[in-house]
Parts: C-alpha cells; sequence; structure tokens
C-alpha cells in the first residue's frame, strides 16, 4: 500500500459492533472479563485502549515499521526510550535540537548518569572520536529545531551499525511523509505527534517507531510500568489528522518553498535557513533523504538585535506568536526566547541561535498573504 492509502487506512477497521466506519473513542479505563484472565484482549486502558492501538498501527504503518507506541507527549516519549539506558551510557546527540530534548537530557538524566555529548552532524564523522564503548545511541534531529540543519541519515546510520549503536532519530519535522529513518537504517524513530502528524494543534502526544521485538518488549514494558499513555480522545485526534498528513504536507512544503524565497530576495533579511534552498549547505543530502523540505523557515535581519526580531514578532497579522508547530495556521517564534530559552545562551550562539533569530512555521493558508504578512511585519520594523 502507499503512504497516502496507509494514512487513511492502516490500523483501522469497521467497528466490529456497530459497523462504524472511524475508529470510536473508547473512553473507557477498563474492560469488562468473563473471568480473571479470561477477556477480549484489553484489561485496562493504560495497557491497551483500541483507540491507542489503532493509531499506534497507523503510526507504523507510515513509519514502515513494525512496532508504534503512543505516548501523553514527545517528551514522554523521549523520556521512556531514555529509561531503557543505564548510568555510565553515553549518548552521542546532534548539537542543534529542541529546547526541551537538550533539557531532558541534561537537566534530568544527566542527574541519573548518562552522559551527553553533543556534536556538529553536519559532518557525520565528527561523530566518529566521540565513540566509546559506553556510547548506547546516536540521537538526531534532521531538520534540526530550529537551525534546519540536514543530517544525513543513512551515513549516520552505517556508522551506528559498524559499530553496534542504537540510532534514534526525531523525525518530528519531516513527518514520515517527507522522510522514513528506518528505510534509511535507524532503529528508533520518535514524533512530537503534536506537529505535523496530528496537524491541527489541539493535541499534545507522542510516538516511537521501531522493528526490533526485544526492544518494543521492553519499550511496552516501560509505558505500561511508568504510564505516560496518551488518552482514546487525543488518539482520535490525531487519526482524524493523519488522515490528511499528506496533501497537507504538500501544501506546507510549497508555501514554505515560495516564503523562503521571498525572504531570500528582501534586502533586510540576513540568512535564510531552509533545507530547500540550493545554497542551503546540506541541501544535495535533504534532496536525497527527504520527498521534499518541509514547512519550517528560520531566518535573520541584517539588523542583528534582539528587541527588531522580538518586534517584527508583534506585528504580524496572520502569523501568530507562538510555540509549536505543524499546525495547518503559521506561527513565527523566537527561538532565544521562546522554545530554546532552556538552552543556555553560549551553547545557543555556538549553533546559531542568535538572539535575533526569528522561527516560521508555515501553514497552508494562502501563501500570498502570508508574504505580504511578512513584508509589512518586516518593513513597520526595519525602516
Ligand atoms: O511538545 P512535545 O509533544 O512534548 O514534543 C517535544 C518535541 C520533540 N521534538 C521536537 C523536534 C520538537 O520540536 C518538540 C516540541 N517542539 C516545540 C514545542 C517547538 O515549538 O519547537
Amino acid at each position: 500500500m502507499k503512504f497516502a492509502t496507509k494514512a487513511i487506512h492502516a490500523g483501522q477497521e469497521p467497528d466490529p459492533t456497530t459497523g462504524a466506519i472511524m475508529t470510536p473513542i473508547y473512553q473507557t479505563s477498563t474492560y469488562v472479563q468473563e473471568r480473571p484472565g479470561v477477556h477480549k484482549g484489553y484489561e485496562y486502558s493504560r495497557t491497551h485502549n483500541p483507540t491507542r492501538t489503532a493509531l499506534e498501527k497507523n503510526l507504523a504503518a507510515l513509519e514502515n515499521g513494525k512496532h508504534g507506541l503512543c505516548f501523553g507527549s514527545g517528551l514522554a516519549a523521549m523520556d521512556v526510550l531514555l529509561k531503557t539506558f543505564s548510568p555510565g551510557d553515553e549518548i552521542i546527540s546532534s548539537n542543534d535540537l529542541y529546547g526541551g530534548s537538550y533539557r531532558i537530557f541534561t537537566k534530568v538524566y544527566q542527574n541519573y548518569g548518562l552522559k551527553f555529548h553533543f556534536v556538529d552532524m553536519e559532518d557525520t564523522s565528527a561523530i566518529l572520536p566521540f565513540i566509546t564503548a559506553k556510547t548506547k545511541m546516536i540521537w538526531i534531529e534532521t531538520p534540526t529545531n530550529p537551525m534546519m540543519n540536514i543530517i544525513d541519515i543513512a551515513a549516520v546510520a552505517a556508522i551506528a551499525k559498524k559499530n553496534n549503536i542504537l540510532l534514534g532519530v526525531d523525525n518530528t519535522f519531516a513527518s514520515p511523509y517527507l522522510q522514513r529513518p528506518l528505510d534509511l537504517g535507524a532503529d528508533v524513530v520518535v514524533h512530537s505527534i503534536t506537529k505535523y502528524i496530528a496537524g491541527h494543534s489541539d493535541v499534545i502526544m507522542g510516538a516511537i517507531v521501531l522493528n526490533d521485538d526485544v526492544l518494543q518488549e521492553r519499550l511496552s514494558f516501560l509505558q505500561n510500568a511508568t504510564g505516560p499513555v496518551p488518552g482514546p480522545q487525543d488518539c482520535f485526534l490525531a487519526l482524524r489528522g493523519i488522515k490528511t498528513l499528506h496533501v497537507r504536507m504538500d501544501r506546507h512544503c510549497e508555501n514554505a518553498k515560495a516564503v523562503a524565497q521571498f525572504l531570500v530576495a528582501h534586502p533586510a533579511v540576513k540568512k535564510v535557513y531552509f533545507p530547500g534552498l540550493p545554497t542551503h549547505p546540506n541541501h544535495d543530502v535533504a534532496k536525497r533523504q527527504m520527498k521534499s523540505y518541509g514547512g519550517m523557515i528560520s531566518f535573520s535581519l541584517k539588523n542583528d538585535e534582539l528587541e527588531v526580531a522580538r518586534e517584527v514578532l508583534s506585528k504580524v497579522k496572520i502569523f501568530a506568536c507562538a510555540e509549536s508547530l505543524g499546525g495547518v495556521e503559521s506561527l513565527i517564534g523566537h527561538p532565544a526566547s521562546m522554545t530554546h530559552a532552556s538552552i543556555p545562551k553560549e551553547e545557543r550562539e555556538k549553533v546559531g541561535v542568535t538572539d535575533s533569530l526569528i522561527r516560521l512555521s508555515v501553514g497552508i493558508e494562502d501563501v500570498e498573504d502570508l508574504v505580504a504578512d511578512l513584508k509589512q511585519a518586516i518593513e513597520s520594523v526595519v525602516k
């Protein structure tokens, strides 16, 4: 089955009781058993819920994986993955990543004895000096949040395989429509479903997709033992969102390309970070491993002042100044003071997250309106 057909059908059968074409919201905490241990496959909703099962199967199909697991947020998915490691284990992570991912690494799991190395992986050979017998996972985001760096997943997978290290990929920015890391050799894919997958800014959820049966057993155990599961209504909303994932992504990509071209041509703009631009340093890798380039863009202004950048965010009328991304509506953010504020300024600036950087999640509105909105906001600030 091809992608769009899977998006609409995978994991979902007409409801066996009524024939309802949409998987119902099984708003139940428990399931009646005929006698102890004799039941229809469901005992308690922390362990299993049919609406969640449908979503987990659907996501596994979209990522070409064997197993899917859903969680109450993207960070809850990462949290459960991190719980599979032990004190002394080391993780090599891309150096540009979501502020909350950096925070869970350095402010939570470092205290439990895990050690993290943050590496610029645009040249994948930079990973090699950090590999030791203690290295248990390489962790990458690609495109990265917020600098839109592109990391060659197949090249990192080759390094990981050779050294018997797990490769985890946060595929949130691309979505499985644009990029499927398991096909490129990754072991584990993590998503913030909150973003493109659900796509309507109305749920917080996360997922892990993988092929390995042993790791799946361990993750399922931890999902049940520690309990960070999503509710059935959120799973229903995500399933509904996914039915249009491919259509939405095509428009996000098309609109973002036009917005990036507008920004590149604007005299007040200093730099545009978008993997779809031929001038992007890893455009060729993006072209190879992604179907298209996504809806996320970062840019800076020639006037490199914090207040000028923040002023642009207050002048937009269609773009909404808000954290998050991947919804149908366009959002604008200031990473240094919003999504990446939990990363120390010196660390942030090393990877390019300067005080003047602005991030866009380009929605699926009419692109002429989006360009006009950015134009008036930039020109009202930069005279
Ligand atoms: O918000 P949550 O569902 O827990 O997902 C966390 C997360 C994980 N990975 C990436 C790449 C992310 O971008 C996020 C969340 N990011 C934002 C809220 C943001 O505005 O960047």
